[in-house]
């Protein structure tokens, strides 16, 4: 899996996901994350990127030509497929779940585009972004962190990414459910004791002991998710 990155902050999106596991998998080569600075690509001679709102109201807006530019840099570099999938992280976007993970962890480019200010000539967007994705209902200062999120969650569906001890087998969400509660050593913390289930060495009492709680635990803290799992059943 390659991503691209189009944005105007290039060394925050490249701290982020240097490090921890998905750092590794680049290091392996199975990821490879690539950030394009927009800003390269302005034909103003003072590198500006902005303008102020045609019809007026607060706030600049990123210009189309940087972005367009910066776009069919990285198409000629893909070159491969004809029309790589190119995701405006955006709040007025469908929202990013595990499922989609899934699916875009398919592909073999994925093009982020994120946007700054407030926001983005529609007439670039229309020209160029295949799928417009929100990770919830809450304003950000910029994209680049939503598209972190979008690209942590979907590389750690990229097979080889994750070891076996870290595989997502067995995760909240799998079974559409919350996970069960989890505990480590010491056996006896603050006087809070491990669930003795769980010592009992007996692996069919505890599988069923987990999906109970699993149960209880959706059942409280996401209702919502409750009913979807009943319905489904
Ligand atoms: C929220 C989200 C996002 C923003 C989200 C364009 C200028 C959008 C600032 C950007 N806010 N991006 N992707 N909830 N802000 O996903």
């Amino acid at each position: 899996m390659n991503f691209h990155i189009l944005t105007l902050f290039p060394q925050m999106v490249e701290q982020g996901l240097n490090t921890s596991i998905i750092g590794r998998a680049q290091e392996k080569g199975i990821l490879s994350v690539e950030t394009i600075n927009i800003r390269e690509f302005t034909m103003d001679k003072h590198k500006k990127v902005d303008d102020y709102p045609y019809g007026g109201g607060a706030g600049m807006l990123m210009q189309a030509q940087p972005v367009y530019d910066a776009y069919l840099h990285v198409v000629e570099k893909i070159k491969t497929r004809q029309r790589p999938r190119v995701i405006y992280v955006t709040p007025q976007g469908k929202t990013f779940k595990q499922e989609m993970a899934k699916e875009f962890a398919l592909e073999q480019d994925l093009i982020f585009l994120c946007g700054h200010y407030e926001g983005i000539d529609e007439r670039v967007l229309e020209e160029i972004v295949t799928d417009y994705v929100s990770i919830g209902d809450y304003v950000l200062t910029g994209g680049e962190l939503a598209a972190m999120v979008m690209i942590d969650s979907i590389s750690r569906m990229v097979p080889g990414v994750l070891s076996n001890k870290e595989s997502g087998e067995t995760e909240s969400f799998s079974d559409n459910l919350l996970e069960h509660p989890h505990y480590t050593r010491p056996e006896v913390w603050r006087g809070k004791e491990v669930p003795q289930v769980l010592l009992s060495g007996h692996h069919k009492r505890i599988e069923e002991w987990r999906k109970e709680q699993s149960l209880e635990r959706t059942r409280i803290r996401r209702p919502d998710l409750y009913e979807k799992y009943l319905s489904n059943k």
